[in-house]
């Protein structure tokens, strides 16, 4: 079974996806946890180069190929494998933040998004996946008080975080039988909870 996380930077997916390979663990399940970009030794020397604030004069279309190839290894490398093996795979992030974030945030024509997203998983797409949804102003009090330094890509401004939102709101309306838009503003084990139920039956089907 393969399972995704989405949503902006900071809005809590990553440590709801950790809660998830653990809860899925502790009942005896073999999961597999992976980051977007990264998860093999190419998609992580990529992931450094999409990430360095050195590389702020990188085009979109380089961007986007980037993230690609990054998935494409991962995919190859590690995916495929692993669900044939029947191991859960839970993934935070994957081609949904590449439409989210090149196609609605960076505004590349969403048709090429579509292609390289196909070229680039070979049309394997999760089950589920969970959109976690935050408001801006709340992501923006989050890394406030995490005090880190924002990477290349958290460097891109209040207007391209507010297309991303309105790209995964879409991306809900478009496909709503895989992708679930979870409201983000509650405790991290009410989140949980609620993750857990709504998947739950995808776990029993
Ligand atoms: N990107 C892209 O453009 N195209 C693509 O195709 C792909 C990615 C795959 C990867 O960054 C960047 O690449 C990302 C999208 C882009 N850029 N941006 N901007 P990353 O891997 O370094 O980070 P991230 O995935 O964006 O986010 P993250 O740092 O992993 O954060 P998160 O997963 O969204 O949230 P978190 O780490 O679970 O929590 C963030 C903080 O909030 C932390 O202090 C928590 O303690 C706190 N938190 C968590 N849950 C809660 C609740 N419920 N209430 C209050 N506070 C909470």
């Amino acid at each position: 079974m393969f399972i995704s996380f989405e949503g902006l930077d900071g809005s809590g997916k990553t440590t709801q996806a950790q809660l998830l390979a653990e809860t899925l663990r502790s009942h005896g399940r073999d999961v597999l946890f992976l980051r977007e970009p990264g998860g093999t030794e190419i998609s992580e020397r990529i992931r450094e180069i999409l990430l360095d604030k050195k590389h702020l004069h990188m085009t979109q279309i380089s961007e986007i190929l980037l993230f690609s190839a990054a998935r494409a290894q991962l995919i190859s490398e590690v995916i495929r494998p692993a669900l044939e093996k029947n191991c859960f795979v839970i993934c935070d992030r994957y081609a949904d933040s590449t439409t989210a974030y090149q196609g609605f945030g960076r505004g590349l024509n969403l048709e090429t998004v579509r292609a390289i997203n196909a070229a680039a998983t070979g049309g394997l797409w999760p089950e589920k996946t969970i959109f976690l949804d935050v408001p801006i102003s709340e992501l923006i009090s989050r890394r406030e008080k995490s005090g880190l330094p924002l990477d290349r890509m958290e460097s891109g401004g209040l207007e391209f975080f507010e297309r991303i939102r309105q790209g995964y709101l879409h991306l809900c309306k478009e496909e709503p039988r895989r992708i679930v838009r979870i409201d983000g503003m509650r405790s991290v084990d009410a989140l949980r909870q609620e993750i857990w139920s709504v998947l739950a039956s995808t776990f029993t089907s």
